[in-house]
């Protein structure tokens, strides 16, 4: 197997505890694998080659251990990352398990309940800071709702957006030096989630405090449960200097959040997800937030972990084949060449150029009868990605 594919601490790749600790369960059925302990996930995404490991509070410590049982954790965790040489950079809170989030965390009607998710936040950021992450990951899943006859959107937003700054305001107290990411979801496990893509948090980021702290998470499978184009969501975060995390997974479009290895179904997505950030030189940690198949044991989970990295690198490589392809690369220039004539309409406004562009004269029967050669285009990237180029 060529070393190409093997995975590097410089590829960045990490896995949440509750990825690869992920025992079956769903909705329809009992658990199929034994739950292992944070200890042993460390370990098993070792020996696949992962450079990092993110958790939830609750993937670590659970909801209801003693501050001698927290304090033992915390030392046996450190003990194994120390082992590994694996990392943290992300942590995150859960704030949809327990009962008490049936309604919302942060936009739940009741100010008990979004009192308490502010307190398990800041316990939970605490926590993610011991371990030295950076990145601190929101996804609600409980922020929504089943019907509009329950709660107003606008007290959510609301809710959110003060909740946001305090975490700011908090991070910067306590010199965590966290940068926050926020993970929109269309739907599931609520009927509608608030802020449900990546573009819907890019607007809502610009009403808070300290935007500059504030970015994106953006999820594969959660554009393309809204049947959108994920690398499109991507690259307007990037263009918004947002791109503080990124989970990659796979999906059909438009079903139930199936969380599948990356690039299992969507090839040619991810192909082009991956080659922007190869492309734009994205530096963070390339997050896989998936599951194993409901059929496997702990060998078909290093599978599906391996399988995610493996993937990764190859369409790396495909990507780089791509740009350094003579024939794609000429068309592409031919694509998008400059127009000499048309260089001096662009660019910043004057009452001379608007003048000049409404009066200059278009033929456009013969701008249009021009063929494009996508077909062509197109067909190489699949030869290229089936590996017959
Ligand atoms: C989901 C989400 C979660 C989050 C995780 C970290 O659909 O369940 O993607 O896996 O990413 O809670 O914030
Ligand atoms: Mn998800
Ligand atoms: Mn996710």
């Amino acid at each position: 197997m060529s070393d190409l594919y093997q995975p590097k601490p410089e590829h960045k790749f990490t896995f949440g505890l509750w990825t690869v600790g992920s025992t079956g369960r769903d909705p329809f059925g009992e658990p199929i694998r034994q739950s292992k302990s944070p200890v042993e996930l460390v370990h098993l995404l070792a020996e696949v080659g992962a450079y990092g490991v993110n958790f939830h509070d609750n993937d670590l410590v659970p909801i209801d251990a003693t501050p001698g049982e927290r304090d033992q954790i915390v030392r046996d965790f450190k003990q194994a990352l120390k082992e590994t040489g694996l990392t943290v950079p992300m942590a995150t809170t859960n704030l949809f398990y327990d009962p008490i989030f049936k309604d919302g965390a942060f936009t739940s009607n009741d100010p008990k309940v979004r009192a308490f998710a502010m307190q398990k936040t800041m316990r939970a950021m605490d926590l993610g800071a011991e371990f030295g992450a950076k990145v601190y990951v929101f996804w609600g899943g409980r922020e929504g709702v089943e019907s509009d006859a329950t709660k107003n959107p606008l007290d959510g937003l609301k809710y959110f957006r003060e909740a946001l700054d305090f975490f700011c305001e908090y991070s910067i107290s306590q010199n965590y030096g966290f940068k926050f990411a926020l993970e929109a979801k269309p739907n599931e496990p609520r009927g509608d989630l608030y802020l449900p893509t990546t573009g819907a948090m890019l607007g809502f980021i610009t009403t808070l405090q300290h935007a500059d702290m504030v970015g994106v998470n953006p999820e594969f499978a959660h554009e393309q449960m809204a049947g959108l184009n994920f690398m499109h969501a991507v690259a307007q975060a990037w263009d918004a200097g947002k791109l503080f995390h990124i989970d990659l997974n796979d999906q059909n479009y438009v079903r139930f959040d199936q969380d599948w290895r990356f690039g299992m179904q969507s090839i040619k997505q991810a192909f082009f997800m991956v080659k922007f950030l190869e492309d734009v030189g994205y530096d963070g940690s390339r997050h896989f937030d998936a599951h194993a198949f409901r059929t496997e044991d702990y060998e078909g989970v290093k599978d599906f972990a391996r399988g995610c990295m493996r993937t990764y690198l190859i369409l790396k490589e495909k990507a780089q084949q791509f740009n350094q392809d003579k024939e794609i690369q000429a068309m592409l220039a031919e694509l998008t060449a400059e127009d000499k004539e048309m260089t001096p309409y662009f660019g910043k406004f004057s009452p001379e150029k608007a003048a000049a562009l409404k009066a200059h004269n278009f033929d456009r029967k013969a701008i249009s009868s021009r063929g494009l050669k996508y077909e062509r285009l197109d067909q190489l990237t699949v030869d290229l990605l089936l590996g017959v180029r």
